[in-house]
């Protein structure tokens, strides 16, 4: 295969409109049926599908220019190795960080997450130090503060949020103090889709000289996110989520912070010299690189930020801003139907219950007529406590939704309520 799989990206058409229905051929999944039905693919907060430009490019790689990267002085070596990077610097790019080395490639926000709160959480923090997290947190950027405050003696601050899901960002300031040496706060709930206000929030903890730990696995499908904008001293996201492949993730961390950083994990390729009496480290980003990467997956999330960028994010999120408040609309309708999350300024997600149906029942009838949603806790079990709910049914809309997907919804709810109250 020799062509370009960015010269197959769509374009937004030259009058501006936004083409969905050219955008949903670039994804070869979204023509599949499942159960007997058209694939509705209404499960992008878990994971996004792929467009064609990713799954070429990583095919590409496998049959062309797979080798290990920073290894090897053969051809195929050095050409996996400036892909790699050239990865990095798309990172580097979409995120507007300032240096490639900036820029640390994990198996995915997770990952990101515990490798912060193992390296700098260890090195920096004191028992009685302070960090606020808020109740609306992926249990991802719940248990790694957790286990370290166990572990350091730490104390742990939950800042709250209304009862639509919205941050309170004075209550949130008044947990602020000269104790509080970290703040780790989701920029997008995947659960109700409230979109935090966290340029406000950076601005408030770096008074109190606290760091700012960004966890922006939902916002960096929707909007567009400029690390020296925000300030943050480190943001974390998923490749998965942006369209591209599994097995990716990044964490952004300010240079000056990394630098100072211990490893996370040792081995191969984080290191500049090892004997048996002792092991001095590679810089940045390499010392936090420890073993073989993700190769292919890297290349394969560059081609995703390409994909997604040709076509604009805020493009992007103007459309699913029609289908979400269409979606709303639509099922504001259906007697009995609650809503979780109505945040002002929310955004791609639909989280709700029926008074008459178990969450999972809903996911799975509406399964079904071909509709893919998401039902349960959505990792984020303290934020349900808060809303007094064990689970709710999520809809999450990406870049290739239409409304005709949000019909299909909602004829497959009319079954649910036909089933249950019929
Ligand atoms: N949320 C969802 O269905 P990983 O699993 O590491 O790629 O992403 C974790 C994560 C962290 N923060 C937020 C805000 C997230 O939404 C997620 C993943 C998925 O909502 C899977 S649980």
């Amino acid at each position: 295969m020799n062509m370009d799989p960015r010269n197959m990206v769509t374009p937004p058409l030259a009058n501006g409109a936004y083409d969905v229905e050219r955008i949903r051929r670039d994804f070869p999944i979204l023509a599949r049926r499942v159960h007997g039905k058209p694939l509705v693919y209404l499960d992008n907060a878990a994971s996004a599908q792929k467009p064609r430009a990713v799954i070429d490019r990583v095919t590409q790689v496998y049959e062309q220019e797979y080798a290990n990267v920073h290894r090897g002085v053969h051809y195929l070596s050095e050409r996996a190795t400036i892909l790699y990077e050239e990865a990095r610097e798309k990172v580097r790019a979409f995120l507007n960080a300032a240096s490639h080395k900036e820029i640390i490639f994990t198996r995915n926000a997770t990952e990101a997450i515990n490798l912060v709160a193992a390296s700098y959480g260890r090195r920096f923090l004191q028992p009685g130090d302070e960090i606020v997290i808020s109740e609306l947190e992926h249990h991802a950027n719940i248990v790694p503060w957790q286990m370290l405050r166990d572990e350091l003696g730490l104390i742990l601050r939950i800042a709250p949020i209304s009862d639509h899901g919205e941050f309170l960002l004075e209550a949130f300031t008044s947990l602020l103090g000269p104790r509080t040496k970290l703040v780790a706060i989701s920029h997008m709930s995947n659960a109700l889709g409230t979109v935090l206000p966290v340029r406000d929030i950076v601005l408030a903890a770096h008074h109190v000289g606290a760091k700012v730990l960004l966890d922006a696995c939902q916002a960096v499908t929707h909007l567009p996110v400029d690390v020296r904008a925000l300030d943050c001293d480190f943001l974390v996201f998923s490749g998965h989520k942006l369209y591209g492949p599994s097995g990716i993730g990044v964490l952004y961390g300010r240079e000056q912070l990394l630098a100072a950083m211990p490893p996370y994990m040792t081995g191969g390729e984080m290191i500049k010299r090892v004997t048996f009496e002792t092991t001095t480290f590679a810089g940045l980003p390499n010392r936090f690189e420890a073993g073989t990467p993700a190769i292919a997956q890297a290349i394969g999330l560059g081609a995703a930020i390409d994909y997604v960028s040709e076509i604009g994010l805020e493009a992007i999120a103007a459309h699913e801003r029609d289908i979400l408040n269409y979606a709303t609309q639509r099922l504001a309708a259906i007697p009995g139907l609650r809503f979780f999350g109505t945040a002002p300024g929310k955004a791609s997600v639909v989280s709700f219950t029926l008074d008459y149906a178990h969450p999972h029942d809903i996911a799975t009838i509406v399964d079904r007529a071909g509709v893919a949603v998401r039902a349960g806790h959505h990792c984020a079990q303290p934020l349900m406590d808060r809303l007094g709910v064990h689970a709710t049914t999520r809809a999450s809309i990406g870049m290739y939704n239409t409304r005709a997907d949000i019909d299909a919804l909602v004829e497959g709810l009319s079954q649910v309520t036909e089933l249950f109250t019929g």
